[in-house]
């Protein structure tokens, strides 16, 4: 086995001193993790000055579904009191693929590791909540893990009441006062629910159902980053309109909403 899994901070500081080398910059401020859907999102937040493939860093695997990127780009943002470095990271790893968690959480723990104290995580989800529709973008509130899957090991016993930092939510509905909130439930997949498992997870308490984000904002919080979930609901959930779920809908709604989301981003970043 690589470094990654038997030294995971070791190989994030790696991979963040590389980033400094691809990019001349010494840190960056905030990191943005564009899931499904969101990829072209990036488009809006201007021309990157500097993008290579994740697998030009060390402990990135290369992406294996249709759609997600495998893409880092490093952006120089216009902030109130001068340019904030963005680390976007264009795709990521699934617990679905199997290779373990430690490559699911790597690109947080690289962001952080590269200095940004506010991790940005995006994804693409179905919607359990009945007052969604699809194309919606709903900002997390907080999460039910499903998968029983941490990315921390031994006595670490982190406090996660606030994982989704409620001044970030804040500063994001002062620009988006129709945002609603929701709680996320991590499934790990890549099989989607049946209508029975969407049912149990609406009388938990759920909102929103993907396959991401939660290890994630669990490692980032663990290492002091700020976290900001934003999910877009790109198809019911199972059961809700008795239609099937595809992965190309996924993408396809994801496309449609693209604009709005980065138009959020670019004007929410900088004041984080
Ligand atoms: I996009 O309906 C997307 N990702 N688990 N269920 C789960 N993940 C998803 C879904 C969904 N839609």
């Amino acid at each position: 086995m690589s470094d990654l899994y038997t030294d995971p901070l070791g190989t994030a500081t790696l991979a963040a001193k590389k980033i400094s080398e691809l990019t001349g910059k010494n840190s960056h401020h905030v990191a943005l993790v564009m899931g499904s859907g969101w990829i072209s999102a990036a488009d809006s937040l201007g021309t990157p000055t500097h993008e290579f493939a994740a697998t030009d860093v060390p402990g990135f695997l290369p992406p294996t579904v249709v759609g997600h990127g495998g893409v880092i780009r490093s952006y120089d943002l216009v902030g109130p009191s001068g340019p904030i470095h963005a680390l976007v990271f264009l795709g990521r790893t699934h617990l679905y693929e199997g290779k373990g968690i430690e490559p699911v959480v790597h690109g947080v723990r690289t962001a952080v590791k590269a200095g940004c104290k506010v991790v940005v995580l995006t994804n693409a989800c179905g919607g359990i909540n009945r007052g969604y529709t699809v194309g919606q973008p709903v900002l997390i509130r907080d999460h039910i893990s499903l998968t029983g899957v941490s990315p921390l090991i031994g006595a670490d016993f982190v406090d996660v009441t606030d994982l989704y930092s409620k001044r970030i939510r804040a500063i994001v509905k002062k620009e988006d006062p129709s945002l609603s909130e929701g709680v996320y439930v991590h499934w790990r997949g890549p099989a989607y629910e049946t209508p029975a498992e969407i049912s149990m997870m609406r009388t938990m308490g759920a909102d929103l159902v993907g396959m991401s984000t939660v290890p994630e904002a669990i490692a980032a919080h663990a290492l002091g980053a700020e976290v900001l979930g934003i999910s877009l609901v790109t198809n019911a959930a199972a059961g809700v309109t008795g239609e099937k779920l595809s992965h190309e809908e996924v993408i396809a709604a994801g496309k449609a909403a693209a604009g709005r989301m980065g138009e959020l981003l670019g004007k929410v970043l900088p004041q984080l």
